[in-house]
């Protein structure tokens, strides 16, 4: 009987220090990996999933809201998140980081700025002259430049889809005293406000559209508008007046509580991954401008990049 019992009491402790936290592996249960609405959080999202996969692990892709993926992760539907952009993400992020279940996971090397602005050649042709700088939004000739059939009247800004930052832009066009001479309308997608940039120019007439960094137009000929400067609090949605652009941003990462128990080695990874301007504003551009499809574009760069990304496994 008592050599049964210390049988056993080995048996326990073995799998018990094979299961253990410290140098185990990784679960087989897939990680939950989402994806969202524009390029760069897609083919990311494939990139990732192909590291993950690289060193054996299971993934699985459910496409989430960029909003409520943050409460997802927290209460463990989802694993991780690649992308947590500090302008349009960073209230529902620091929402859920204070409700407990999420953990920053550390920033990407590249800034971010997700605000309004115009291609470049709205500039060259004079339509609104003064820009960069907002104030010159206030020109009745500037916006008279910027009508489309939907505006009356009024110039039309072309923001994203509204899931990313709600009213931001049109309160930011009241406090700012803009509102008489424009009026904000909603992108259906991210595809369309690309759509947007090529009918303005083929009909000769100004466009300001949503626009970020980093993205495929880094580069291209795209200039963001000069707002009065960010600061903490100053939105309406923080209890500000909302007269001020948006910040200089973060660009975070962001897993569950238990991601890095279940999946050591894959968490160790997702902490060390940091991508540049240039690698994010690479992975939009193969889908915006080269047409590849996300997942193919995340081949794409795996296999152009491989010395980048297998530093974050070692
Ligand atoms: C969240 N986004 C990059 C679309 O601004």
């Amino acid at each position: 009987m008592k050599k049964i019992i210390t049988l056993i009491s080995a048996l326990v402790i073995s799998v018990v220090s094979f299961s253990g936290v410290s140098n185990a592996a990784d679960s087989k249960k897939p990680i939950v990996i989402p994806t969202h609405n524009w390029s760069s959080q897609i083919v990311m999202a494939y990139v990732i999933g192909g590291i993950f996969e690289s060193m054996g692990n299971n993934v699985k892709y459910v496409n989430t809201d960029s909003q409520a993926v943050y409460e997802a992760i927290r209460i463990g539907d989802v694993d991780i998140s690649h992308e947590v952009w500090e302008s349009a993400f960073g209230k529902s992020f620091t929402t859920a980081l204070d409700k407990g279940g999420i953990v920053d996971w550390g920033d990407h090397e590249a800034r971010t700025l997700e605000d309004m602005g115009y291609p470049n050649w709205v500039a060259a042709k004079g339509l609104c002259p003064g820009l960069p700088d907002w104030t010159a939004l206030k020109n009745p000739d500037c916006a008279k430049n910027f009508t489309t059939p939907d505006s009356g009247g009024k110039g039309r800004m072309l923001e994203g889809p509204q899931t990313w930052h709600g009213d931001l832009i049109p309160q930011r066009v009241d406090a700012l005293g803009l509102g008489d001479l424009w009026t904000v309308k909603f992108a259906g997608s991210a595809d369309a406000l690309w759509a947007e940039l090529v009918s303005a120019e083929k009909e000769g007439r100004g466009t300001i559209i949503f626009n970020w960094t980093p993205n495929f137009t880094d580069g291209a000929g795209f200039t963001f508008i000069d707002f009065p400067p960010y600061t903490a609090g100053c939105r309406p949605e923080d209890g500000g007046d909302g007269k001020c652009g948006s910040p200089d941003g973060y660009l975070k990462k962001a897993v569950n509580v238990n991601f890095p128990k279940t999946h050591p080695a894959a968490a160790a990874t997702l902490k060390k991954m940091s991508f540049s301007t240039s690698h994010i504003g690479a992975m939009a551009a193969l889908v915006d401008v080269d047409k590849l499809t996300h997942e193919d574009a995340a081949k794409k760069w795996l296999a152009d990049n491989k010395s980048v990304w297998e530093a974050f496994t070692k």
